[in-house]
């Protein structure tokens, strides 16, 4: 085998799978990543996030002495780079990607690198990063030879090859994928074929690095056009009164449509951010890309407006109350159903909003996080049929496998997954 070691730097919700699946078919896998906590996770054969089955697959992968995690890189055959690539913090109304954690981690592989190595950026990256990246690292040494150069003879093979994981069942689709191989050449491409071949039984296809950017960020944006697509239907269809849930199964039954589901927004750290990727790159181009950026980003908003509407009219109904009597129930707080993960949640937003306008007490029914685990200011996590038996205004925010067969009937419901 041609890879002996295989180094992967950041051990996150992507780079720790992928590195387990490796040392699952017993490659000798070196960890990367700068935070000393993780790292003494995962060499006592723990992780560190909430994914099925990975557990197993890196307590094995520890104990059988293929899986140690360092946070200085070691030299290794291969290189895959999985750090975050967020947007930074400005006003400008099209956020700019942030590519300081793939420099790091180029500046920090630098110096091991030797000659025959292949460097694979994994990082949902905007188009040109993995040019950026090779530069980085041709800089940092002069004395080897990158593909931009000199093509298939370069010392160094560069690639991207994004990865496509759904959380939740990324064990299973990291192995099941298809997997877009972005060589900067032709050998490049080749070898990084060899190297996911050692799990994927998925195809690998080959393109170019740019074109291997602009699919994955295509992808992405494809989805939130289309839930933005959704999510508008669910505003219009509110003014006219019409129940959306029935209109989209009906528009479905049509053999060529198919919409997606309406929902609070639009959450997680991929969905919510690649499409900015492109737009900040072709501002005036990606007209449906910004705007459906925009749709999912006001539906928290209109979801705020529509509580507060209903509290006015709980009120109205009961005028011996105050608002300080009134109890609001949200049912839900992670970006998506069945998981813990709670980044850039619409659910979440949402509930620390009515915490923020709302006078009475606030309860949260999540059943994927343990009450000790979280700590929201004034808001109380409680079980699901306390909620439901307590308040006066119920919200639900997520499909939660937990909610769907339990449903409250109440005149001040308000329901954004369309389960009750
Ligand atoms: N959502 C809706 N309505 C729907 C579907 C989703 O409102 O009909 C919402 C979810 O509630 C959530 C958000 O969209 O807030 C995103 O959820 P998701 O399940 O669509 O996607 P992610 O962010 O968990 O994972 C996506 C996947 N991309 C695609 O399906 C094109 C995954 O394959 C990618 O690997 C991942 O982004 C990533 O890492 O980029």
């Amino acid at each position: 085998m041609s890879f002996n070691t295989v180094s992967v730097i950041g051990m996150g919700y992507i780079g720790l799978p992928t590195a387990a699946m490796f040392a699952s078919r017993r490659v000798n896998v070196i960890g990367v990543d700068i935070n000393q906590h993780v790292v003494d996770t995962i060499n006592n054969g723990e992780i560190h996030i909430v994914e099925p089955g990975l557990d197993m697959i890196v307590h094995a992968a520890v104990s059988e002495g293929y899986l140690k995690a360092v946070t200085k890189p070691e030299p290794a055959d291969a290189f895959l780079i999985a750090v975050p690539t967020p947007f930074k913090d400005s006003e400008s109304s099209v956020p700019e990607p942030d590519l300081s954690y793939i420099e790091s981690a180029a500046k920090a592989i630098a110096p091991v690198l030797k000659k025959g190595n292949i460097v694979i950026l994994e990082s949902t990256s905007p188009v040109g990063a993995t040019e950026q990246m090779m530069g980085w690292l041709a800089e940092a040494r002069e004395d080897l030879t990158f593909p931009k150069l000199v093509g298939d003879k370069a010392d160094i093979n560069i690639a991207h090859c994004p990865e496509r994981v759904l959380p939740g069942h990324v064990v299973r689709e990291l192995v099941d994928n298809d997997r877009v191989i972005g060589g900067m050449s032709k050998r490049c491409s080749e070898r990084a074929i060899e190297l996911y071949k050692i799990f994927v039984e998925g195809e690998c296809i080959v393109t170019n690095s740019r074109t291997a950017e602009m699919a994955k960020l295509t992808e992405n944006s494809c989805r939130d056009v289309q839930i933005a697509f959704a999510n508008e239907l669910s505003i219009i269809c509110d003014k006219l009164d019409i129940d959306v849930w029935e209109l989209i199964s009906l528009a479905n039954r049509h053999p060529r449509i198919n919409i997606l589901q309406p929902g609070p927004g639009v959450g997680g750290h991929c969905i919510a951010v690649d499409p900015w990727f492109i737009v900040s790159k072709a501002p005036d181009e990606a007209k449906i890309i910004h705007t459906a950026r925009k749709v999912n980003d006001f539906k928290p908003e209109w979801v705020l407006n529509k509580v507060k509407v209903c509290i006015a009219e709980f009120l109205q109904a009961y005028p011996g109350k105050t608002a300080r009597e009134v109890t609001i129930a949200c049912y839900g707080l992670a970006f998506k159903p069945d998981i813990d993960d709670l980044r850039e949640s619409p659910a979440l937003r949402i509930t620390e909003q009515i915490v923020k306008f709302h006078s009475g007490p606030v309860l949260a029914v999540e059943p994927n996080i343990s009450k000790g685990d979280m700590n929201i200011k004034n808001v109380n996590l409680v079980e699901l049929t306390e909620a439901q038996s307590e308040a006066d205004i119920h919200i639900v925010l997520v499909d939660h496998k937990e909610f769907k067969n339990s449903s409250v009937k109440s005149e001040y419901l308000i329901d954004t997954k369309g389960i009750w």
